[in-house]
C-alpha cells in the first residue's frame, strides 16, 4: 500500500497499487483490435437463430419445420422434441428452478425460444425462421405480479403443478416461487406499535435491463474425434459454465473447454446460462460443425437477464426527534416465468437484507415473496450487487420520507442515525457484520464541498422569489460485496472462493491468471498493480489472463463486485507466497539467515544495511539455477482464497437539479460522488467505474423501464424506446473519496464496480422527490422522465 512518499514513488515507478496506471487493455480496444465472440470464425461454421413466440402465454399445438428445412442452406430446425431424448429441453437455473431451453408444449413469455434454425449464415437463418410454422393456442397472460397469487390466476408453470416444495421452501400457490423472511417479526411489530412516529411508503423499482453494448452469444464447437467440446462465449463466470455444461452433457469436465474472449460489457447480463448456449452446443454435437449464435438487440432486451422489478413497501419507526428504532420491509418480486435470478444458491432475494443501510437500526424484519408472471426471466443484473440496489433504494428513500414527516433536514437525520466509527465491526439487525466504515466523515466532506447549507438557502429563495423548483438529493449508502465466504455462498454447490496463479519467469517477467473475468473493468491493469507492489517487479512486464478455463485456475467469476475482494485478495496472497520463497532464495544468495532480511519493496536487504540488497530480478533468475539445497526450482504460486467476510464499501452522494415547472424537463446541475472502497488500487479506474455506474444510474432513475402491456407484449425492447444515456444526456460527474480499509482484506481493498449505480439511483430519485417536498409529496416512482415529472407538476397545479 502506498503510504509514505517513498512508497508512492516506488508505486509510480513499478505501476503498483495506488497509481493512476493507464489501462493496458485499451491499447487493443482503441485500435479496434479487441477479440469478441462474434469475431470468431471457424471453418465450416454454421449460424443458429431462434424462432420466438409472439405470445406471452400460449399452448403450442404443432410446429411445422418442412418449409424451413426445404430452404437451401438450412441444416436443421431443432425443437424441444429434438432435445428431449438428450434431456436438454429444460435446464437448471442458478436459482434452483428450471427453465425451458426450447418451448416444451407451451410458451410462458413473449419472445421465448421455440425452435432454433441452423443455417449457413445469419441471413438464411433469418429467412428460414419466417418459414417455421407454429400453431399456438393463446392462453390468458398474467402480467401484474399483484395478481399472481389470486385464486383464479392462470397457471404459468404446468410442470410445477402440485409441487408445494420449491428450491427455497414451501410454495403456497401455483405461481408462488418462495417466501424469504429475515429478522425478528414480532419484536419489530412491537417497536412499530409503540413508536412515536412511523412512516410507510410503497415504491416500485421498475423492470430495467443492463443493455450491454455487446449482446450475448457463443460459438460452440464439438470435436467428435476427440470427444471434446469447446465453447467460446460471453460469460462473466466461465468455470461455472464448464461445470454446468459437463453435468448437463455428460462430457467429462476435462474435455469441456470454455473460453470467454473480450467482452463488450457484462453488467450481470452475462452471468447466467441461456438457451442459446445450450441449443448451439447441441446443434454442434448433432451436426458435427461449429455453430455460432449471437443475439440481436431486441432479443437481448426482451429475453436475457433483466433487472429489478421489485414492488416494495418500506416502513420506519422512530422517536419524535428522529432516532430510528425499527425497519419493516415487504417485497413482491416479479421473477417472470422462470426463476433465473443469478444469486448465490441460498439467497433467493440476494443480499436484500442489507436494507438497514448505513444506519444503526437495531430491530428489523424483511420479507420477500417471489412470484411468477408471463415475463422474461432474470432479476439479478445491472450493477446490482445481488439486490443491494433495491435494498439501498428502499432505505435511502425511506430515510427521506421520515425526514419529511418529522420536518427534519435530510442530512441531519442521516448524521443522527449513522453507525458510528467505533461501532465497527458492526453486526446488523438482519444478519451481516459490516467490516469497517466512517459515514460521518464522508457525508460531512460532501456537505462542505457542495456547501449544503448554501444549497438549501438557494432552494428556498428560488421558490419564494422566482417560483422555481430545485431538488437536492442525498444518498449515503452501504454496499455488501465480495461474495463470499464459502460457508454461506455457493453457486450450484460450488463455494464462492476465487483464485490466482502467478508464475515468475527467470527474467522476472510474470504471467498471472485469475478465476474472474473482466468485461471492461480493467482487470488486466489492476491485478498487475497488486502483483507489482507485492513482488517489486514492474507491472508492464506482467501479463494478466482470464476467461479460459483450460489455463485459468477455477474461480467463480466476476459479478457482485467480487473480483477485488476475492480474486484480488487471492492475487496478493499468491504473490506473498512467492515473496516468502524469494526471501529464502535471497538469504541463500547473500549467505545470511532469512531472519536478517527485510523487504524493501523491490527486493531484500540485510536489516539496517541498505547497500547489502538483492533485487527481485536477481532472485527470479536464481530461482531457476541456484536455489538452496532441498528447495524445488521455479517461482510460482497458486492461491484459492475463501474470504472471511464480505466487504462493505460506502459512499455519500449529492445531486442538485432544477425542474422546469412547465415541461417537467429536469436538468442535473451537479452530481458529487464520494466513494470509499478502502485501499484504492487504481484511482483512475475507480473514477471510470464511478462515472460508468453513475451514467447507468442516471439512465435508470431518469428514463429506463421495460414495461409490458396487458397481453404481455413487451414495450420498449429496442433502443428506439429504451433509454440508454450517452455523453449528450449525461451530466458531468464530480468524484471524491475517503479511505477506510477493509480490516480483513490482505491489502485493505473493497469492491467498487457497482457502488455508484447502487448509490446513484436513490440519489437522483431523492433529488426529484426533494423538489416536491414542500407540496407534501413524499414519493413518486421512477423513472423520472419529463412526462412523469410533468404529471406530478400538473397534479399539483404547478404547470399553469
Ligand atoms: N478497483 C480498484 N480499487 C478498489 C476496488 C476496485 O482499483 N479498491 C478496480 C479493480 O481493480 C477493477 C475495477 O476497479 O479494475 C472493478 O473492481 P471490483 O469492484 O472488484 O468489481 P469487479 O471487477 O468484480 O467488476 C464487477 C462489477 C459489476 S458486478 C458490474 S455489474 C459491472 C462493473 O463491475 N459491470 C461492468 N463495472 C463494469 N464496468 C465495465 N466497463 N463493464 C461492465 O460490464
Ligand atoms: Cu448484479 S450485476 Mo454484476 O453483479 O455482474
Amino acid at each position: 500500500m502506498a503510504s509514505t512518499a517513498e512508497d508512492l514513488a516506488r508505486s509510480e515507478k513499478l505501476g503498483g497499487v495506488g497509481c493512476r496506471r493507464k489501462r493496458t487493455e485499451d491499447a487493443r480496444f482503441i485500435q479496434g483490435r479487441g477479440h469478441y465472440v462474434d469475431d470468431i470464425q471457424r471453418p465450416g461454421m454454421l449460424f443458429g437463430d431462434f424462432v420466438r413466440s409472439p405470445h406471452a402465454h400460449a399452448r403450442i399445438k404443432a410446429i411445422h419445420k418442412d418449409k424451413a428445412l426445404a430452404l437451401p442452406g438450412v441444416h436443421a430446425v431443432l425443437t424441444a422434441e429434438d432435445l428431449a431424448p438428450l434431456n436438454l429441453h429444460w435446464m437448471p437455473t442458478l436459482a434452483g428452478d428450471k427453465q425451458m431451453v426450447l418451448a416444451d408444449g407451451k410458451v410462458c413469455f413473449q419472445n421465448q425460444e421455440v425452435a432454433m434454425v441452423v443455417a449457413d449464415d445469419r441471413y438464411i437463418a433469418a429467412d428460414a425462421i419466417d418459414l417455421v410454422e407454429v400453431e399456438y393456442e393463446p392462453l390468458p397472460a398474467l402480467v401484474d405480479p399483484h395478481q399472481s397469487m389470486a385464486e383464479d390466476a392462470p397457471v404459468i408453470r404446468d410442470d410445477l403443478q402440485g409441487q408445494d416444495e420449491g428450491a427455497h421452501g414451501k410454495r403456497v400457490h401455483h405461481n408462488h416461487i418462495f417466501t424469504w423472511e429475515v429478522g425478528e417479526k414480532d419484536a419489530t411489530d412491537r417497536v412499530f406499535d409503540e413508536a412515536e412516529v412511523t412512516v410507510r411508503e410503497q415504491m416500485l423499482y421498475p423492470r430495467v435491463h443492463p443493455c450491454p453494448l455487446e449482446t450475448c452469444g457463443c460459438v460452440a464447437d464439438f470435436d467428435k474425434v476427440r470427444g471434446e467440446l469447446t465453447v467460446h462465449l460471453t460469460s462473466q463466470a466461465p468455470h461455472v459454465v464448464r461445470t454446468v455444461f459437463s453435468q448437463l452433457s455428460g462430457i467429462p469436465e476435462s474435455k469441456v473447454h470454455i473460453n470467454a474472449p473480450d467482452i463488450g460489457g457484462g453488467f450481470g447480463n452475462k452471468v447466467g446460462v441461456y438457451p442459446g448456449y445450450v441449443v448451439a452446443t447441441v446443434a454442434s454435437i448433432v451436426l458435427g460443425r461449429p455453430v455460432k449464435w449471437i443475439e440481436d438487440r431486441i432479443e437481448n432486451l426482451s429475453t436475457t437477464a433483466f433487472a429489478r422489478d421489485y414492488h416494495m413497501t418500506g416502513e420506519l419507526a422512530a422517536t419524535k426527534d428522529g432516532k430510528i428504532l425499527g425497519l419493516r420491509a415487504h417485497v413482491l418480486a416479479d421473477h417472470g416465468a422462470f426463476d433465473a435470478c443469478a444469486d448465490p444458491s441460498k439467497w433467493p432475494a440476494g443480499f436484500f437484507n442489507i436494507c438497514t443501510g448505513s444506519y444503526d437500526i437495531r430491530t428489523a424484519y424483511a420479507r420477500v415473496d417471489g412470484v411468477y408472471t408471463n415475463k422474461a426471466p432474470g432479476g439479478v443484473a445491472y450493477r446490482c450487487s445481488f439486490r443491494v440496489t433495491e435494498a439501498c433504494y428502499l432505505i435511502e428513500r425511506m430515510i427521506d420520507v421520515l425526514a419529511v414527516k418529522l420536518g427534519m433536514d435530510k442530512a441531519e437525520i442521516r448524521l443522527k442515525n449513522f453507525i458510528r466509527p467505533e461501532q465497527f465491526p458492526y453486526p446488523s439487525a438482519l444478519g451481516w457484520e459490516y467490516d469497517s466504515g466512517d459515514y460521518h466523515t464522508a457525508l460531512k466532506k460532501v456537505m462542505e464541498a457542495c456547501d449544503y447549507e448554501g444549497l438549501r438557502r438557494e432552494q428556498q429563495e428560488k421558490w419564494e422569489q422566482h417560483g422555481e423548483l430545485m431538488g437536492i438529493g442525498l444518498c449515503t449508502f452501504t454496499e455488501i460485496v465480495g461474495a463470499g465466504p464459502t460457508r454461506n455462498c455457493d453457486i450450484l454447490g460450488v463455494g464462492m472462493f476465487d483464485s490466482a496463479e502467478i508464475r515468475v519467469h527467470p527474467t522476472g517477467s510474470i504471467i498471472a491468471r485469475m478465476g474472474t473475468k473482466t468485461q471492461g473493468q480493467g482487470h488486466e491493469t489492476t491485478y498487475g498493480q497488486i502483483i507489482a507492489t507485492e513482488l517489486g517487479l514492474p507491472a508492464d512486464n506482467i501479463i494478466i489472463e482470464e476467461g479460459n478455463t483450460d489455463t485459468a485456475p477455477y474461480g467463480l467469476g466476476t459479478y457482485g463486485s467480487r473480483s477485488t475482494p476475492v480474486a484480488g485478495a487471492a492475487t496478493a496472497q499468491a504473490a506473498r507466497k512467492i515473496r516468502d520463497k524469494a526471501k529464502k532464495i535471497a538469504a541463500h544468495l547473500m549467505e545470511v539467515s532469512e531472519d536478517d532480511l527485510e523487504w524493501t519493496g523491490e527486493g531484500f536487504q540485510v536489516k539496517g544495511v541498505p547497500d547489502q540488497v538483492t533485487d527481485m530480478p536477481t532472485i527470479a533468475w536464481a530461482a531457476y539455477n541456484n536455489v538452496p539445497e532441498g528447495m524445488e526450482p521455479g517461482l510460482e504460486a497458486v492461491e484459492y482464497y475463501d474470504p472471511p467476510n464480505m466487504t462493505y464499501p460506502f459512499g455519500a452522494y449529492l445531486c442538485v437539479l432544477d425542474i422546469d415547472r412547465y415541461t417537467g424537463e429536469t436538468k442535473i446541475r451537479r452530481f458529487y460522488a464520494l466513494d470509499d472502497c478502502g485501499t484504492r488500487i487504481n484511482p483512475m479506474i475507480i473514477e471510470g467505474q464511478v462515472h460508468g455506474g453513475l451514467t447507468e444510474a442516471f439512465g435508470v432513475a431518469m428514463g429506463q423501464e421495460l414495461p409490458y402491456d396487458a397481453q404481455g407484449n413487451i414495450l420498449g425492447a429496442s433502443l428506439m424506446d429504451y433509454f440508454v444515456p450517452t455523453m449528450m444526456e449525461a451530466p458531468s460527474w464530480e468524484t471524491d473519496y475517503t479511505v477506510t480499509p477493509s480490516p480483513h482484506h490482505p491489502i485493505g481493498a473493497k469492491g467498487v464496480g457497482e457502488s455508484s449505480h447502487v448509490g446513484g439511483i436513490p440519489c437522483f430519485s431523492n433529488a426529484i422527490n426533494d423538489a416536491f417536498t414542500r407540496f407534501g409529496i413524499t414519493h413518486v416512482d421512477m423513472p423520472h422522465n419529463a412526462y412523469r415529472v410533468w404529471r406530478t407538476l400538473h397534479e399539483l397545479g404547478l404547470d399553469r
